[in-house]
């Protein structure tokens, strides 16, 4: 390494160190910028990819109100991969780039949208338990090094409070409907509890990202301290709404006033980041047609620009 980026990367680490936050025109090793990119454009695929199970469900919500609700739910995804395609931008990498790495399976985007949605009370239970563990992700990450990623994640993590919000009356109308409510809630939580355990990653001790993240203060808290939280706030709704959390081996640790859990099923996690969970076709066959459908919206942008540009030169 030369004096001179050893230097750079001294100052670099002090303003980490000092809790500063990194602009995209600063100095920064070449491996955070990686890091970033692969985190957020993942994050943002994600989003993309998050419209499709609900997206699912609109043709057939239960009322007006609730096809409203969902409507704008979904946009509101779709505005959030904008929020984060472009916070990665800032990183040097182009918009196509980022797509062409989903639809060539390069990227990856988060497990839980590899599970399909079923009955209508999967949607109450996707903003009450999916949308309940990417708050307690994306609150922490908001006070990250990365200041376009931190500013995305506040506005964000706004919203997702609201979708949170609806899921939870989703819910609780179901359950207030009677036994039959109740139950499709039941079997909602039972297929959806382990896989929203698995969004926040490998244990710690599997994880091979997360030291050099947290040595950057990209990650803030560990990916077990993060799913822990999660556990401990859900079980106690849960319970008290009268729902069973589908593990034989969860126990209240009074010592440490948390809850403990049974192992996850890594195999199947596995399984899904690698292409081939239950939905992973599908969502991406998904994705891949609208991305062919819309070449005509970009096509037409492109020959905008280059109209705008030629009469700009002309009037120069
Ligand atoms: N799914 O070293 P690790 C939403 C990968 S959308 C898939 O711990 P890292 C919403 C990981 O990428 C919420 N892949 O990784 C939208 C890595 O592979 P690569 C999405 C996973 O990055 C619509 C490898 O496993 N939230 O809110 O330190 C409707 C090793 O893992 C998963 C975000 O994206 C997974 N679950 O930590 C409703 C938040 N877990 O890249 C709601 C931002 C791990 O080396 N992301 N992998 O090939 C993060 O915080 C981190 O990326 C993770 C993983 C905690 C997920």
């Amino acid at each position: 390494m030369s004096e001179n980026i050893a230097n750079l990367e001294e100052q670099f680490n002090r303003r980490i160190a000092n809790g500063e936050t990194i602009e995209p025109k600063d100095w920064m090793p070449e491996k955070y910028r990686k890091q970033l990119m692969r985190l957020i454009s993942q994050h943002a695929h994600s989003e993309i990819i998050g419209m499709l199970p609900e997206g699912n469900w609109i043709t057939r919500a239960p009322t007006l109100r609730r096809k409203l609700a969902l409507l704008a739910k979904v946009q509101d995804e779709a505005g959030h991969g904008h929020y984060l395609y472009s916070s990665a931008e800032t990183l040097g990498i182009s918009r196509e780039e980022m797509y062409d790495q989903l639809l060539q399976g390069k990227a990856k985007y988060s497990s839980i949208f590899n599970y399909p949605t079923l009955t209508w009370a999967d949607m109450g239970m996707i903003g009450w338990l999916v949308d309940g563990a990417a708050i307690i992700n994306q609150t922490t990450m908001a006070k990250c090094s990365y200041g376009p990623y931190s500013r995305a994640l506040l506005r964000i993590c706004k919203e997702e409070n609201f979708h949170k919000k609806q899921g939870m009356e989703i819910i609780a109308t179901l359950i207030a409907s009677g036994l039959k409510g109740k139950e499709m809630v039941q079997e909602s939580l039972n297929r959806f509890w382990w896989p929203t355990l698995m969004m926040f990653g490998p244990h710690d001790t599997n994880s091979p990202n997360s030291a050099e993240m947290m040595k950057w203060k990209i990650k803030l808290k560990s990916n077990d301290e993060l799913r822990q939280r999660f556990i401990d706030m859900t079980v106690e709704q849960a319970l008290e709404w009268g729902l069973t959390i589908p593990d034989p081996k969860l126990k209240f640790n009074g010592k440490i006033r948390s809850w403990e859990t049974g192992e996850i099923d890594w195999e199947e996690f596995n399984r899904v980041i690698n292409g081939n969970g239950p939905c992973n076709h599908e969502r991406m066959g998904a994705r891949r047609t609208a991305h062919e459908n819309g070449s005509w919206v970009r096509e037409a942008a492109r020959a905008y620009e280059e109209k705008q540009r030629l009469r700009n030169i002309s009037a120069a």
